[in-house]
């Protein structure tokens, strides 16, 4: 490594102490970073890394809430503004018992990168809270969510942060979040949120953008091949938002999505999934993913089994973060998998990564291949700023070209810096350069 991107990641290593997963994303794009530090001096002159890695603000907050039988319970909110160099902060909300600060840290510095990518006017948050929404009635989601945008109705708004959906936040949280900060604010804001219903100001296409974008992305690189999805055994991990319309979109390309899983267990159903029971499952009833074989006899559930057993061609991790090991990866590659596109922020370990590159697989970082949610997002900032609707036709049409557009600013800089075919390296490139230019014209930020 070059001495001043080692000494940068030392320092944020020493400055965020116990925050394993915002080191891993940190070094994984200082490394990419590294033959730009050599070639661009102003880099170092402008001590650009070192500011790049350092969150602008940071809310943690209490969120007291009432249980249905009338238990008050705390948890904690988080809110990361964490670059506002190319746009207003933007980024979903987490709610998962797991989630710490450092969690967020992460996911917030990754946003920076790929929301640089759309090349859309976005900077990069994150935010969450530990509250864990399963099992909860929608009366306690309500009231938490509540809660929650009590204290985070003070640090957004429409030109300044505008948070969106991400683990266990989808519309009804949206919706109830939204309500709350309308009543807040005494305004009609719908560009403060993203992920909104659209039958109240969101965008046709959001719900399926994540999904759908990273298909398209994977599509690209198949192209680059000269090959498709089409035909290809594939399997797609987790069975949320971001799971579901992947496998929708491959299935529409002409792929056979055989596996899917959720944090119990998977299912393997040789002959296809039947996504329609899949999502009367998940997004109608709340339910486990363990009902699916009572209504497809012929496919298997396995409590806690490991999806990547399940031999395929392409590989969609679409659950969350470091679910596929370097061990995984191996095993994917001795089944013959040809591609990996993650539709999950950094849901492969580096040793994963290496894996996989090493072999030869089109690998997709998360930060591209599923920038198509934040992008469509983006889009409906902009149509609520016009007060307008687009049609579903036309969303799509702008997001397949987004898609394409990051796939080629991949390609583009992974070549001009010698490892064509390294789309971890051109997306971290890619979309550094653009926060790089804007931070050295905004002088002391
Ligand atoms: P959802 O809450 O809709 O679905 C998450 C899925 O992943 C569920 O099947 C869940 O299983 C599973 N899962 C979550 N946490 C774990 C865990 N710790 N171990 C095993 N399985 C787990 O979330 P999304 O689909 O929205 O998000 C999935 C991933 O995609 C996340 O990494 C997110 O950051 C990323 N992403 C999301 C975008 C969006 O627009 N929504 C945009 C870009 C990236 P269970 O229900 O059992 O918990
Ligand atoms: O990780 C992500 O890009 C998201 N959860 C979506 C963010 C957004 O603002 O739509």
């Amino acid at each position: 490594m070059h001495p001043y991107t080692e000494r940068v990641l030392a320092v944020v290593k020493e400055r965020n102490p116990d925050e394993p997963l915002f080191h891993q994303a940190v070094e994984e794009v200082l490394h990419s970073l590294d033959p730009v530090v050599a070639k661009m001096p102003e880099v170092e002159e402008l001590n650009l890394l070192e500011r790049i890695c350092e969150p602008e603000r940071q809310a943690i907050f209490r969120v007291s809430w009432q249980d249905d039988k009338g238990r008050m319970h705390v948890n904690r909110g988080f809110r990361v503004g964490f670059n506002s160099v190319l746009g207003p902060y933007k980024g979903g909300l987490r709610f998962h018992p797991t989630v710490q600060l450092g969690t967020i840290k992460f996911l917030a510095f990754e946003q920076i990168f790929k929301n640089s990518l759309t090349t859309l006017m976005m900077g990069g948050a994150k935010g969450g809270s530990d509250f864990n929404p399963k099992g909860r009635s929608d009366g306690e989601v309500m009231r938490f969510c509540q809660s929650f945008m009590i204290e985070l109705s003070r640090h957004i708004g429409d030109h300044t942060d505008v948070p969106a959906g991400d683990i266990g936040v989808g519309a009804r949280e949206i919706g109830y979040l939204f309500g709350q900060y309308k009543r807040l604010v005494n305004r009609y804001e719908p560009g403060v949120l993203t992920g909104k219903d659209v039958r109240y100001g969101g965008s046709l296409g959001r719900k399926e953008a994540t999904g759908y974008g990273c298909v398209y992305f994977a599509e690209e690189m198949m192209k680059t091949k000269q090959d498709s999805l089409e035909g290809k055994t594939c399997v797609v991990s987790g069975s949320g938002n971001v799971a579901i319309y992947a496998i929708e979109k491959l299935q529409a390309l002409g792929a056979k999505v055989v596996a899917c899983s959720d944090s119990d267990g998977i299912i393997h159903d040789p002959e296809g999934l039947d996504l329609d029971i899949i999502k009367d499952l998940k997004e109608v009833r709340r339910a486990r993913l363990a009902e699916y074989v009572k209504l497809r006899t012929k496919a298997q559930y396995k409590a806690g089994g490991n999806i990547w057993e399940v031999a395929c061609q392409a590989a969609f991790p679409c659950a969350t973060q470091n679910e596929l090991s370097g061990a995984d990866a191996a095993l994917l590659v001795k089944n013959g998998c040809k591609l990996v596109a993650e539709g999950a922020n950094m849901p492969t370990t580096p040793e994963g990564i290496t894996v996989l590159q090493k072999s030869g697989v089109l690998f997709g970082p998360g930060k591209a291949a599923n920038a198509g949610g934040v992008s469509v997002s983006g889009l409906e900032m902009q149509q609520n700023a016009s007060w307008t609707n687009w049609s579903f036709e036309e969303v799509d049409k702008k997001l397949q070209g987004i898609m394409k557009n990051i796939h080629g600013t991949c390609v583009h800089y992974a070549g001009e810096y010698g490892q064509p075919g390294d789309y971890v390296l051109g997306a971290n490139v890619g979309g550094f350069m653009r926060i790089v230019y804007a931070m050295a014209a905004h002088g002391l930020v």
